[in-house]
């Protein structure tokens, strides 16, 4: 049984809305939008709550939120403002935890699972971080407090605007039954429509579905409907994320069966690898050479070496060579797809584990952490 958590969703209301407020208190009470001119087919950012209540919402065009309301004011974003006020958030949520995940500029997931403010209270850290953001910031911000990020999302948004809402462990098998399915993250129109043709409009209704026919209708997504509709969500909060390594691959139109060729593809991936390790060496260093193959009957194999301190640069295209005619033989079939890569350390950090350098799911193969 995993240890309780205790997440905090915090989530500015109207947030860019509420910075122009804040910055010309002239606007207050009036109906406001940040967006695009509508004579230029702009688009609604964010709405605040006076023009909410005429149907005014994001991503709407501004012709037609000025057809809803009339005296609608729309004016520019100012995105270096609310960058600007999202690093003073979270300035705020460091002096509560360093466990901190941002989703947006106005979004965040804090984990006080051993924040010691409060005697450990997450609703009174929550609380506290609500008073502190208007007081210091003049905004405001809502909040959900739960034992999971999927609970805690959900709880931000039942009190808004201003608001805060919590959801205690032993709430938790209660508070899902009456749950609107579409209130989970990444159940759309679509989704919830087909969830509703089977029956299920709440997270009680979707408790009725066995896993197996979850999976059956919804693939991968299905094992997670059959979870949060329980209540359930090991996710972590994902702090600042670390790479720990990066690799390039390329899968051939022709399979390739000589060395020589070989040989050539892999100079192209060391360019390119080169390029993109590029963008990151100020912050990491490679500690090990990888060569990936994959065969044509799919097998693969990969090879990696430690970089040493004979002082060649972690490219040197030799070394690289070597790998891929000591890897080679092992399968010593036609190849569709080499890949080059490098096993990486934060610059000043200790050690990291091991972590599968190639994974099968291309998307992964960045190895994002
Ligand atoms: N945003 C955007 N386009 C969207 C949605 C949002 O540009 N389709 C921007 C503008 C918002 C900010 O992101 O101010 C935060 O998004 P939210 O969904 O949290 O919306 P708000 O903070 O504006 O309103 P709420 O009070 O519902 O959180
Ligand atoms: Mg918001």
């Amino acid at each position: 049984m995993p240890r309780l958590r205790k997440i905090i969703h915090i989530d500015a209301d109207s947030f860019y809305a509420s910075v122009e407020t804040r910055d010309n208190p002239e606007l207050v009470g009036r109906p406001l939008a940040v967006g695009g001119r509508a004579d230029r087919r702009g688009v609604i950012a964010t709405a605040n709550y006076a023009a909410r209540k005429f149907g005014v919402h994001s991503a709407m065009a501004a012709s037609r939120a000025l057809k809803l309301c009339p005296h609608l004011l729309i004016i520019p974003p100012r995105f270096e403002v609310y960058r600007a006020v999202s690093a003073q958030f979270h300035e705020i949520f460091r002096d509560y935890t360093h466990l901190i995940e941002p989703l947006s500029l106005d979004e965040a997931f804090l984990d006080v699972t051993d924040s010691e403010q409060f005697q450990g209270s997450a609703t009174l850290i929550a609380a506290d971080i609500r008073r502190r953001v208007q007081a210091e910031l003049g905004l405001t911000v809502s909040a959900g407090i739960a034992p999971n990020k999927f609970l805690a999302k959900v709880a931000s948004d039942w009190q808004k605007p201003d608001g805060m809402f919590t959801i205690a462990p032993e709430q938790v098998s209660g508070f899902v039954l009456a749950l609107p399915v579409s209130k989970i993250n990444g159940v759309g129109r679509v989704t919830a429509e087909k969830l509703r043709r089977m029956g299920v409009q709440t997270c009680g209704d979707l408790q009725l579905l066995a896993l197996e026919t979850l999976v059956q209708r919804f693939g991968k997504y299905g094992q997670r409907l059959y979870d949060v509709a329980r209540g359930i969500d090991h996710r972590q909060v994902q702090t600042s994320r670390l790479r720990k390594s990066i690799s390039v691959e390329r899968t051939y139109a022709q399979d390739i069966d000589l060395m020589p060729a070989m040989i050539v593809q892999v100079d192209e991936l060391l360019l390119e690898l080169a390029k993109r390790f590029g963008k990151i060496a100020d912050r990491y260093f490679p500690t090990k050479r990888v060569i990936k193959i994959k065969y044509s009957d799919f097998t693969q194999t990969t090879l990696e070496e430690a970089i040493g301190d004979s002082g060649e640069p972690w490219n040197a295209p030799a070394v690289f060579h070597r790998l891929v005619a000591t890897a080679w033989p092992r399968g010593a079939k036609p190849v569709r797809l080499l890949g080059a890569g490098l096993r990486l350390q934060p610059r000043g950090a200790g050690e990291l584990d091991q972590m599968n350098l190639f994974e099968d799911d291309p998307l992964e193969a960045q190895a994002l952490r």
